[in-house]
């Protein structure tokens, strides 16, 4: 399956070493008002070489439309998005074509289909996430017209955690990270680990503000529930909370739930759903994201023969892909709510609420 959304519906296309990564959207609204240019800037968000925390590798990123838009506006027709990839180095991987990296899906790859592009990942590469990101720009804009703004920060990084919380800071370091002081000390951090040959995971947090109540399908389209799906489709995801989360386990429900007033909640324990459907306030997910596993550093594993070998990666690999995420997380945030709001309105007419909302 290369394909999300139900009305909204985005397929993505491409390996990360083939001539190009790609995209099909279709349902999407016409009107929307989209230029070529609009897409560079979550791309370069999203994109490697531009600091040393990342991959090296300098792709252009480049968007060429297709289809779907014309004198650029959509025209509701199917809109296709083409990158072409520039800066592939197949050779890197020569030494690991034949071998399983642990930790990797090239081995469930393999024991899929028999066959796999171990060329930079091949389908299973952070490279996908290119084409949702470019996707999202689309829905992003979409949204943004009806009041709803999507926005992300790095919550973690290893062990260490923000030690303030400053939104006019997120996009002015390589981090998207909330807090300016702690910047020198996660470069030092990523400095030291990059040396070290080894990775680490993260954790990115994403929001949108101005969803209306009603977005979201009981029982089985839960927005909750399609949001963990499209978090968990991100390559190298482990885990999805909304609002509180696991943290939810230790409370009780007399703290855990949101009082309401005529002036609205006292509090966002629930991340703006309640039921699968949206409650008016800020949807919040956290994302988290494992250990790159493509490591300089020798590992027991074995080879397609079932030989027992040392797998040792080399190649420009990102020593912590939760930094890249966070326009990712985004993205996906983005997607699910376009889909949700265009299937509320198929079934109740508009995208906003049937009450006057609290
Ligand atoms: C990736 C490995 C690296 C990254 C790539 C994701 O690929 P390569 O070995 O070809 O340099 O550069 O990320 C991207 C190219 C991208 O645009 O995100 C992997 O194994 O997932």
């Amino acid at each position: 399956m290369n394909t999300f959304g139900q009305l909204f519906r985005v397929t993505t296309f491409g390996e990360s070493h083939g001539p190009a990564i790609g995209c099909v959207i279709d349902g999407c609204p016409p009107g929307i008002a989209i230029a070529p240019e609009e897409f560079a800037h979550d791309l370069s968000r999203r994109a490697t070489g531009k600091t040393r925390h990342t991959s090296a590798r300098h792709e252009a990123d480049e968007i060429e439309i297709l289809s779907g838009v014309y004198e650029s506006v959509t025209t509701g027709t199917p809109i296709a998005l083409l990158i072409r990839n520039t800066d592939q180095r197949s050779k890197d991987y020569a030494n690991i074509a034949q071998q399983f990296r642990p930790g990797h899906a090239d081995y469930t790859y393999w024991q899929k289909y028999g066959i796999r592009d171990p060329r930079g990942g091949g389908r299973s590469s952070a490279r996908e996430t290119t084409m949702r990101v470019a996707a999202a720009v689309i829905a992003k804009k979409w949204l943004a017209e009806r009041g709803v703004h999507v926005r992300g920060h790095l919550a973690q990084i290893g062990e260490v955690i923000p030690a303030g919380h400053d939104w006019s800071v997120v996009e002015d370091n390589p981090f998207f990270w909330p807090h300016a002081a702690q910047v020198p000390e996660l470069e030092a951090y990523m400095d030291a680990l990059r040396k070290s040959g080894d990775s680490v995971g993260a954790k990115v947090v994403v929001e949108a503000d101005g969803v209306p109540p009603g977005w979201g399908e009981p029982i089985y389209g839960k927005l909750d529930g399609e949001l963990a799906a499209a978090m968990m489709s991100i390559n190298a995801v482990k885990g999805v909370e909304i609002g509180d989360g696991f943290a939810s386990v230790a409370q009780k429900g007399s703290e855990h739930r949101d009082a309401m007033s005529p002036n609205g909640f006292a509090s966002n324990h629930a991340g703006g759903i309640l039921g699968g459907i949206s409650s008016g306030q800020i949807v919040r997910v956290a994302v988290a994201f494992k250990p790159t596993s493509s490591l300089r550093l020798p590992v027991d594993s074995v080879d397609v023969d079932g030989n027992a070998i040392e797998v040792v990666t080399t190649g420009r690999h990102d020593p912590c892909v939760g930094i890249r995420a966070t326009p990712i997380c985004e993205a996906m945030l983005a997607l699910v709510l376009i889909d949700q709001a265009l299937r509320h309105r198929a079934q109740c007419g508009d995208v906003g609420p049937v009450h006057p909302r609290i």
